[in-house]
């Protein structure tokens, strides 16, 4: 498994550049794979699932464990590597780390309990019941945001599940996937001979290696982390071969403050939500609808929080916005605060901060007054912009809550049982997490990570998320000595 991962060169010339977005300057070079390389890595693969659907799933259980135990003590190194090449601050980097710890704790457990169900057959002497087996190959698509959970979240599931993983990391975030691969690697050294070669790989490189892993039918399933743009062009090419896909896309998440809300509470978590990961999360609070009777009171304690809020390099610093990740991220959030201003929005922050050099892009966060939901609201921009709006009827809110895609995460902020009961029923938020007084951001392992519109309803990490990784079989066994009726048909055996 070590050998495509120690097949790459940190100083070659001509190879893939990582930049560090906090200085803006690269601090390696990478040889990328070639496409010999990315079909051997999948043969290995493939070649290695044969062997470890075999071993028990406890057995597997076990690698998890000490992977959990080499993830603890690389928990410092790891997040700095993360606060390096995504630019989050240091308690961000490090709680990135801490859910792959949380992964792998509810893996082992999961390792003996992938239970099938025993059915009651209709027909007399029979027993039937469902088995479920390692599926085959995941593939894995991840974003730069977040560098090294969502690997975790699908690997420590595919490995208990008795499915090897290959692992495209974005080219922006290279280095701490082969951190994470060295990481496993050591426990797979210490868990012993049973771990067939190739079992966990990275494969470094651009679109191509993605494309590679997404059409090849020896990848049973691709689990895929990133925009919706890129989930159009990966779901299609998954489904045409008929392979198994989970999309973990873009939101578009929203809060709403009832008249009942404990402000405080809400403006802390609207706050971490909306300016956390300086707004390149997939659960970034990006819309907020305030109610008539308290937005006097919310937005200018937000605009406080907003202008005061520490911008600054998470290296040296744990300020709570770190850079954006490029001049590119930098221009879609001017671009979306332009459109917002033609729309009759007013903005609040948004300019660059003299953070960093000209290469690094660090900006204010921008709260946006709109007056209606439209324009670049619509939208995801990764980028701190939070568009706050007006509400009288809480039934005309969810109903413009849920008119964007995405439908990821969302909040209501209330101590009135009969709205917060409303949001979370049918015809409250359409998203795959739905919270109550607690922001967009911060989900917990335990909880299927995913969401339900513009993602494929794709979920990864917990509850019964594993089944994604195996196949199901439904077994009948007949223990009758009544032969079967056979109209017609005469059996001679003899
Ligand atoms: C992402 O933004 O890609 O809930 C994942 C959260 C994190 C996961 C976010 N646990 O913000």
């Amino acid at each position: 498994m070590a050998a495509v991962g120690a097949a790459v060169d940190l100083s070659v010339a001509g190879g893939m550049a990582v930049v560090s977005p906090v200085s803006g300057e690269a601090v390696a070079t990478l040889r990328t794979h070639t496409p010999a390389e990315v079909d051997a890595a999948i043969d290995v693969a493939a070649e290695a699932f044969r062997a470890w659907r075999m071993v028990p799933p406890p057995r597997r259980g076990e690698l998890v464990r000490l992977f959990a135990e080499e993830l603890r003590a690389a928990k410092e190194d790891l997040g700095r590597m993360v606060s390096i090449e995504a630019g989050k601050s240091p308690s961000e980097g490090l709680g990135e780390v801490q859910e792959m710890i949380d992964i792998c704790d509810f893996a082992v457990g999961l390792s003996r309990q992938l239970y099938g169900l025993t059915i009651a057959s209709e027909r007399p002497g029979h027993r039937m019941m469902e088995t479920w087996h390692p599926l085959g190959v995941v593939g894995l698509i991840t974003a730069f945001n977040f560098p090294c959970a969502p690997w975790c979240w699908n690997a420590a599931l595919a490995l208990v599940c008795g499915d090897p993983v290959v692992w495209k990391p974005s080219e922006k975030t290279p280095l701490t996937a082969l951190a994470c691969q060295a990481v496993l690697d050591r426990a797979i050294a210490r868990f012993g001979s049973d771990a067939p070669a190739g079992l966990s790989q990275v494969l470094v490189g651009g679109p191509e290696v993605g494309e590679a892993l997404v059409d090849s039918p020896k990848v049973a399933l691709i689990s895929a982390t990133g925009s919706t743009r890129m989930g159009r062009i990966v779901g299609p090419r998954v489904a045409a071969r008929f392979g198994k896909c989970i999309l973990e896309l873009g939101g578009n998440n929203a809060g709403i403050v009832c008249p009942s809300a404990d402000l405080d509470m809400a403006l802390r978590a609207i706050a971490f939500g909306a300016m956390g990961t300086a707004g390149q999360r997939c659960t970034t609070m990006r819309r907020l609808f305030v109610h008539a009777s308290v937005y006097d009171t919310v937005v200018p304690a937000l605009k406080k929080a907003y202008a005061s809020v520490t911008v600054g390099n998470p290296l040296e610093t744990d300020a709570l916005v770190g850079p954006l990740i490029d001049g590119r991220a930098y221009e879609s959030m001017g671009e979306a605060l332009e459109e917002a201003r033609s729309l009759g929005g007013t903005v609040h922050g948004g300019a660059r901060a003299e953070v960093g050099g000209a290469s690094a892009y660090y900006v204010h966060p921008a709260l946006v007054e709109m007056p209606a939901q439209e324009g670049p609201v619509l939208r995801e921009t990764f980028a701190p912009i939070l568009y706050v709006m007006k509400y009288t009827d809480l039934d005309a809110a969810i109903e413009a809550h849920n008119a964007v895609g995405g439908g990821l995460s969302s909040s209501i902020f209330t101590t009135d049982m009969r709205e917060m009961e409303t949001f979370l029923s049918a015809r409250g938020s359409d998203c795959g997490i739905a919270n109550v007084n607690i922001g967009t951001s911060g989900a917990e392992i335990g909880g299927a990570f995913g969401g339900e519109k513009e993602t494929g309803g794709g979920r990864e990490s917990g509850s019964d998320a594993w089944r994604a990784y195996m196949r199901r079989a439904t077994n009948t066994i007949n223990y009758s000595s009544a032969l079967p009726l056979a109209q017609g048909v005469v059996f001679d055996i003899g």
